[in-house]
C-alpha cells in the first residue's frame, strides 16, 4: 500500500479546509471561536497527525541476520533485497541505506555492522539512531562482543529499541529458552526483557517426505509464513505509548500477518479516534449552523463539514476517499435518512427557511434547535460513514438501507438533539461571557 504522496496531501487537506473554512469564518463571531479554540485544537492536531506525524522504524544488526528480510516481512512485501551470501557486496554496501515508505511510516535498512569497525560502527550507529524513532536491533543467536558495543552505541541516544532474535525456526524451544535467558542477562539494565522478543522473518520451506503406495519415498516442499506476531504487537504498544497511533494505522505494517490479539487493537483504536473524530465534527457542526445566518448558507456549510469529517474518517480507517467520494457516500446516507425520516427532515428545511426571518434572540433560538439537528445528522453521517469503512468501504450484504436504519434505530434522536442543544448553548454562553 504505498502511496503518492502528493495525492494524499490534497484528500487530507480538504478535510482541513472545512475546519479552517469555520475557523475563519467572519460569520462566527471571535468570542465563539475562542470558546471552541480547543475543539479545533484537537481537531487540528488530529489531522496534523495524520498529515505530518512519520514514523520512521530503523533495523541494525549483523550482515545476514535478516534485517532486509525482517522489514519485508513488516511490509508484507519484498520491497528490501535480501541476499543468502554472506557479505557478499561488502565494499558497495557500506554505505548504502535503503528506505522505504508507506503511508508516513519509513523503513530503514542500514549496512550490516560487520562491515563497519570502530569509530566507523559507532557513527553508523548515531547515524540510525539519530532518525529513528524505534530501532530493530537484530540478532540471530547469542549476542556476540561486536553486537554489545554497537548496542551501547545505540543506546547512548535513549531511542526505544526492541531486541529481535530473528531465525527462531532454527532453535527448538529448550534452545530459545536458553538463547532468551543468555541475552537478557548481557543486556540487563539496558534493554527490558519485555522488548526482547523471537521471530522468524524467513524461514526456508519445509521438507515433508512421505512413503507412496510403492514404499517409495516422495519429497515436497511447503512454504512457510513469517512469524513475527509477537514484534507487530509489541511494535504496537511502542507506538501507541510514543502517541503515533495514527500513521502507524494508516501503514501497512500491521495488514498482513496478524494475531488475533493485535487485530483487536487495531479496531479499537480506529473506533475510538473515530467516535472522537465524529464528536468533533459534530460540535464544529452545530455551532456553525446554529451562527450562520443564511439558510442556503448553512446546509452549504454543513455539507461541507459532512465531507470533511467522512475523508478524515476515511484516513483513519487507511481508506482514503477523496472529496468527490466522500460526497458521493453522504449522498447516499442522507438518501437513507430522507426516505426513513422525510417529514423530519422536511421539518429541518422549514426551520432553516424561518431562521431568514426572524431577528436578534430568536435567530439563536431557532439557530440552536437547526444546530441540534445538523449535530444529530452529522452523528448519523459519521456513523453510517465509519460502518462503511469498517467493513472495507463496503456495506455488506445488508446493504446501506438496513445500515442506516440500524443507526437510527439506535441512536435517540430526541436525547441527542436535547444534549447537542445543551452543548451549543453551553459553548455560546462561554463565548458570551469571554467577549
Ligand atoms: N532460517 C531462517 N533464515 C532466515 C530468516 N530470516 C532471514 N533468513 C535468511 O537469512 C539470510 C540473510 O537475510 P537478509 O534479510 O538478507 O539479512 P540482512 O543482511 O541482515 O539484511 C537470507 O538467506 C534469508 O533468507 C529466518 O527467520 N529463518
Ligand atoms: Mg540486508
Amino acid at each position: 500500500m504505498i502511496k503518492d504522496a502528493q495525492h494524499q496531501g490534497s484528500d487530507l487537506t480538504l478535510a482541513k479546509e472545512s475546519l479552517t473554512q469555520m475557523l475563519h469564518d467572519k460569520r462566527v463571531p471571535a468570542s465563539v471561536r475562542g470558546a471552541l479554540q480547543s475543539e479545533y485544537a484537537k481537531l487540528g492536531e488530529m489531522l496534523a497527525r495524520l498529515e505530518n506525524q512519520h514514523l520512521h522504524i530503523v533495523v541494525f544488526g549483523r550482515v545476514s541476520v535478516g534485517k532486509s528480510s525482517l522489514l519485508n516481512a513488516l511490509i508484507g512485501e519484498n520491497l528490501f533485497s535480501v541476499s543468502v551470501l554472506h557479505g557478499e557486496t561488502t565494499q558497495t554496501r557500506q554505505a548504502e541505506w535503503q528506505t522505504r515508505e508507506a503511508d508516513g511510516v519509513f523503513l530503514i535498512d542500514t549496512p550490516g555492522i560487520n562491515e563497519a569497525y570502530g569509530d566507523a560502527r559507532e557513527q553508523l550507529a548515531l547515524d540510525a539512531a539519530q532518525v529513528a524513532d524505534l530501532v530493530l536491533f537484530v540478532v540471530d543467536g547469542d549476542i556476540t562482543e561486536i553486537e554489545m558495543l554497537a548496542l551501547k552505541a545505540l543506546l547512548v541516544t535513549a531511542r526505544p529499541m526492541v531486541l529481535i532474535i530473528n531465525k527462531a525456526d532454527q532453535y527448538t524451544q529448550a534452545q530459545q529458552a536458553i538463547l532468551k535467558q543468555s541475552i537478557i542477562d548481557k543486556v540487563s539494565g539496558m534493554i527490558d526483557p519485555k522488548n526482547i522478543l523471537f521471530a522468524a522473518a524467513s524461514p526456508p520451506d519445509q521438507t515433508l517426505i512421505r512413503l507412496d503406495e510403492h514404499g517409495n519415498e516422495v519429497q515436497s516442499q511447503r512454504s512457510r509464513p513469517a512469524d513475527i506476531n509477537a514484534l507487530q504487537t509489541r511494535l504496537w504498544e511502542i507506538i501507541e505509548t510514543e502517541g503515533k497511533t495514527l500513521s502507524a494505522l494508516n501503514a501497512s505494517l500491521f495488514a498482513g500477518n496478524l494475531s488475533a490479539q493485535l487485530g483487536q487493537k487495531i479496531i479499537q483504536a480506529r473506533e475510538s479516534l473515530g467516535q472522537e473524530t465524529i464528536r468533533l465534527y459534530c460540535i464544529s457542526k452545530g455551532i456553525a449552523v446554529a451562527l450562520n445566518p443564511l439558510p442556503v448558507a448553512d446546509l452549504l456549510a454543513a455539507a461541507a463539514i459532512d465531507v470533511g469529517m467522512v475523508i478524515h474518517l476515511s484516513r483513519i480507517y487507511g481508506l482514503p476517499m477523496t472529496k468527490a467520494e466522500a460526497g458521493d457516500l453522504i449522498k447516499s446516507i442522507a438518501g437513507q435518512m430522507l426516505a426513513l425520516y422525510g417529514t423530519f427532515w422536511a421539518i429541518h428545511l422549514a426551520s432553516s427557511a424561518l431562521k431568514i426571518s426572524t431577528a436578534g434572540i430568536s435567530t439563536v433560538v431557532t439557530g440552536v434547535a437547526q444546530g441540534g439537528v445538523a449535530w444529530y445528522s452529522t452523528l448519523v453521517v459519521g456513523e453510517a460513514a465509519e460502518a462503511y469503512l469498517a467493513k472495507g468501504k463496503s456495506w455488506g450484504t445488508a446493504g446501506p438501507k438496513l445500515v442506516v436504519k440500524k443507526i437510527l434505530a439506535d441512536l435517540d434522536r430526541d436525547s441527542v438533539i436535547q444534549n447537542a442543544k445543551t452543548e451549543i448553548r453551553r459553548v455560546l454562553k462561554s463565548a458570551d461571557q469571554s467577549g
